[in-house]
């Protein structure tokens, strides 16, 4: 495959709500995005993934779109974000819109008219007669039946989310056209591409009880691109949940002419009980999470193209969940961050995980905001689960962890917002010491791992292109080689906080990165401190 922009870039996820506030009403807005941009540039990265910025009504924070060309009064307006799209692209910084085009907000126009009757509109969406009661019973990834009933019209409507998300119905072709007028629209304003949400849905077939991966999926996004995306330089990721190897080429392929990569999740499902949910835990097993990472690397064809991921705003922070925040937190942080920013694929950094953020613990359900966890701690409690088990699922995967506002520095509320203003979200205390400030201060921060990590995958084509292989080694070392055009390097990890010790039959000739200030020469014999992580050239 030709070589393109978006597989030599480095990405970075803002969630705008919580990003920066420029006018004081303790809300992240796009001017704040604007003024931070400087900081982005010193990371170094190509791209952003803008969550959702359009008009919502913020049941779902966003993911619920009441008009998709207009901006949520809330972030500011359309020309904040024509400015914003101006000064990014004048850094080099393209932005990347997230189009959630799944479902709209139940405040969208087109389902108010299709309350009303309007059989143009009614056909917008996914109505059913009420006849037999309940269509089927397919539930919503939130909770409860996938049917809401509208009792003035005697008939159900379809939502795979909250039932203020109802579902559009791709079958039409007039909701199609919609779409293709919406992503042209952001094209004219100089977006650089989307991030389409759950897109994987849009094939269902719900009275077959299809839903991911639908027989018209395919020739939806192929349409799509004719429509929209031949002949331009964009890149469109698939928010695809049960993306494999095997399947991710019939999004990717360029002979498609489909999407640019795919965001697979098999690796965040390595902490829940199998086939269960994301809140039925279970401890990381290491060596899982490099069969499933390796599988990654190894079994994509060359047609395909995925990116590469931690966290995001809907998991929690990397460094609470699979890292040492107690003990090792910048040694664990880097550690991670080299492991994945080493791997092939497009690496996406969600904002703060440069700065060693954390999971913000939660112990009344007044201080949740996510409507998932909320749903969750209902239904939990009406099946009179105990709290403690609740508290700790939410804490330990809710997505409000990932959502509290970003730790600019140790002023009041972390920068995020003016002295005497309440952030729409309360602020990690961590912040005092976690915080952009104080990781720009100190030359061996993890901000500045991560700032190498982007340099390094510019400078070396190897670690775009390089051919991966796994080492054979005990559980809790991650070690694997990359090698391009003669070169060959071995990235070495300590998954673990307790001392390893290790014999590689290599030698050294470069040190690359580490997490500890260390060079490496014979590999014969290594003991590796907790989480100690390197790379290192070997020919
Ligand atoms: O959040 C999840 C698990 O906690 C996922 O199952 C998530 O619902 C799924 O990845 C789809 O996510 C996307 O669409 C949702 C929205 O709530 C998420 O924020 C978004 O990333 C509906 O639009
Ligand atoms: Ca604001």
């Amino acid at each position: 495959m030709t070589s393109k922009w978006w597989q030599q870039s480095v990405f970075y996820q803002i969630y705008p709500r919580s990003f920066q506030d420029s006018n004081h009403d303790g809300i992240g807005d796009l001017n704040g995005i604007t003024a931070r941009l400087p900081y982005l540039k010193e990371l170094g990265i190509d791209a952003i993934w803008l969550s959702p910025v359009f008009a919502s009504p913020n049941v779902d924070n966003g993911y619920d779109v009441s008009d998709y060309c207009a901006i949520m009064p809330e972030f500011g307006t359309m020309e904040d974000m024509e400015e914003l799209i101006t000064a990014a692209n004048n850094m080099g910084i393209k932005i990347i819109m997230d189009l959630v085009v799944n479902h709209t907000s139940s405040e969208h126009p087109w389902f108010k008219k299709a309350l009303a009757g309007d059989p143009h509109y009614k056909d917008y969406y996914i109505f059913r007669s009420d006849k037999k009661g309940l269509p089927n019973d397919l539930n919503s990834f939130f909770g409860g039946s996938a049917w809401e009933y509208v009792p003035e019209r005697k008939e159900y409507y379809f939502h795979l989310f909250a039932k203020e998300q109802p579902d559009l119905n791709w079958e039409n072709p007039a909701v199609r056209k919609e779409v293709w007028q919406i992503m042209n629209f952001w094209l004219q304003k100089g977006v650089g591409g989307f991030r389409l949400d759950v897109i994987e849905l849009i094939g269902k077939i719900p009275d077959q009880k299809i839903i991911g991966d639908g027989p018209l999926l395919h020739p939806y996004l192929q349409e799509m691109y004719r429509e929209v995306l031949a002949e331009k330089d964009v890149v469109t990721i698939g928010e695809t949940g049960s993306v494999t190897p095997l399947t991710a080429p019939l999004y990717t392929d360029p002979n498609r002419k489909e999407l640019s990569m795919v965001f697979q999740f098999q690796h965040m499902a390595l902490d829940e009980v199998p086939q269960t949910s994301k809140w039925n835990l279970k401890k990381l097993d290491v060596s899982e999470l490099k069969t499933v990472l390796s599988r990654w690397q190894t079994q994509l064809p060359a047609t395909a193209w995925n990116s590469l991921f931690w966290s995001n705003h809907d998991q929690p922070r990397i460094l609470s969940r699979w890292g040492n925040p107690d003990c090792y937190p910048v040694e664990s942080s880097k550690m991670l961050a080299i492991l994945l920013h080493m791997m092939k694929g497009t690496p996406f950094i969600y904002q703060g995980e440069e700065l060693g953020m954390t999971n913000q613990e939660v112990s009344d359900i007044k201080q949740l905001d996510d409507i998932e966890s909320i749903n969750y701690y209902t239904k939990e409690r009406a099946n009179n689960t105990k709290t403690a088990k609740i508290w700790q699922a939410i804490n330990t995967k809710g997505r409000d962890n990932a959502r509290t506002p970003m730790q600019w520095s140790a002023a009041q509320h972390a920068g995020f917002t003016t002295a005497n203003v309440t952030p729409w979200y309360p602020i990690n205390p961590n912040y005092t010491t976690i915080n952009a400030a104080a990781c720009l201060q100190d030359k061996n921060s993890i901000f500045y791992t991560y700032q190498k990590l982007i340099r390094l995958r510019k400078e070396q084509p190897l670690i775009v292109w390089g051919d991966y292989h796994l080492l054979n080694t005990a559980e809790t070392i991650f070690a694997y080689t990359r090698s391009y055009q003669g070169e060959t390097w071995l990235i070495c990890a300590n998954f673990s906080a307790s001392e390893q010790t290790l014999s590689l039959p290599y030698t050294a000739k470069q040190t690359i990165i580490t997490n500890y200030p260390s060079t490496y020469c014979k590999l014969e014999q290594l003991t590796l401190r907790p989480y100690e992580t390197f790379v290192v050239k070997l020919h």
